[in-house]
C-alpha cells in the first residue's frame, strides 16, 4: 500500500501523483482490488487545510500574546494613574482655625497654633473678626503712633455664663486657636444652630457659638470647642482685649420653634 500523505512542503505533479493502491479484498479469497487515484486534488485540498489551520493557530497565538501585552500595559497605565491621582490628592484640601483648642482633630495636620486676638471689646475702628495669632511671630519695628487695635483675646465665661459641658475654669483666661489643614477635602463649614453635621459631611469640632457682648463693640461669631482650654497655666486676671461671650437664641425675628427660646447656640465645623 503508498502513502496518501505526501510530505509537506513537497508537491507532486502529474503522473508522480498517480499512484496503485492495493487493500485486502476479502481475506479469504486472498484476492486483492487494485485502483487507480489521482491525489493531486486531495493533496492540494490537505496542504490548503493544514496550512489554513497553521495559520489560525498563528493567529490565535498571536492575538493571545497581543492581548497579554495591551492587558500587562493596561494596568501599569492604570497604576501610574492611579498613584499620580493620589500623589496630587496630597496637595490638596482645607483650612480652618479650631477656636479654644491647641491641635487639631483626628488626623487633621495643624499648620501653627496660637493665641486667639483681636480688637479691644470697647474700642472703634479696626477689624471685626478674631485672629488666630501664631506663637513664633516675627515683629515689626516699635512705634510711638497712637492706635493699638491687636490685642490677646478671653474667655469671658464666669460663674453662671458657662455653657453646658464647657470647663468652669476658663473665666478671663487667653483663648488658644489651632489653624488646622485637612487634606482631601475640598470644603468646609461651619453651621451654626447644629453640633452635628448633616449627610456625608465630616465633623472636625463641634462647640459654643461666641461673640462679643450687646453693650460692646460688634465683632465676628466664632465657634468655641465644646472642649475649650486654657491657652497657658497663667492665673485668670481681668485684662481684657478681645472677648468671647457665650451668646444665647433670642426669639421673634428667629422662629421659635424650631429655635428654643434663651438657649446656648451650639455650632459644628463640617468638612467634606
Ligand atoms: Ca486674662
Ligand atoms: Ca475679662
Amino acid at each position: 500500500m503508498v502513502g496518501l500523505l505526501p510530505s509537506l512542503g513537497s508537491e507532486c505533479k502529474g503522473d508522480s501523483c498517480r499512484d496503485v493502491i492495493s487493500m485486502p479484498l476479502l481475506d479469504d479469497m486472498k484476492a486483492t482490488l487494485k485502483a487507480d487515484l489521482d491525489v493531486t486534488n486531495m493533496n492540494n485540498h490537505l496542504k490548503a487545510y493544514i496550512e489554513q489551520q497553521v495559520q489560525k493557530g498563528v493567529e490565535t497565538a498571536m492575538k493571545d500574546v497581543m492581548r497579554q501585552l495591551i492587558d500587562n500595559k493596561l494596568e501599569e497605565a492604570n497604576a501610574t494613574i492611579e498613584a499620580t491621582i493620589l500623589t496630587e490628592l496630597e496637595r490638596y484640601g482645607i483650612t480652618y482655625v479650631r477656636w479654644g483648642r491647641k491641635s487639631c482633630y483626628d488626623g487633621a495636620e495643624l499648620v501653627y497654633t496660637g493665641q486667639a486676638g483681636g480688637n479691644r471689646y470697647n474700642y472703634n475702628g479696626g477689624g471685626v473678626n478674631y485672629l488666630c495669632l501664631p506663637n513664633d511671630p516675627e515683629n515689626g519695628e516699635h512705634q510711638s503712633y497712637n492706635n493699638p487695635q491687636l490685642f490677646g483675646a478671653e474667655y469671658e465665661i464666669i460663674a453662671d455664663w458657662n455653657p453646658r459641658g464647657m470647663s468652669g475654669i476658663l473665666g478671663n483666661r487667653e483663648v488658644p486657636c489651632a489653624v488646622c489643614h485637612r487634606k482631601r477635602r475640598s470644603s468646609v463649614i461651619t453651621i451654626p444652630g447644629r453640633k452635628t453635621c448633616y449627610k456625608d459631611w465630616n465633623v472636625e469640632y463641634n462647640g459654643y457659638l461666641m461673640a462679643s457682648h450687646i453693650n460692646y463693640k460688634r465683632t465676628d461669631y466664632a465657634c468655641i470647642d465644646v472642649h475649650a482650654e486654657p491657652f497657658d497655666n497663667k492665673s485668670a486676671t481681668d485684662e481684657n482685649g478681645a472677648l468671647f461671650y457665650p451668646i444665647r437664641t433670642s426669639c421673634g425675628s428667629l422662629r421659635c420653634p424650631p429655635y428654643k427660646a434663651d438657649a446656648d447656640v451650639l455650632c459644628v465645623l463640617c468638612t467634606k
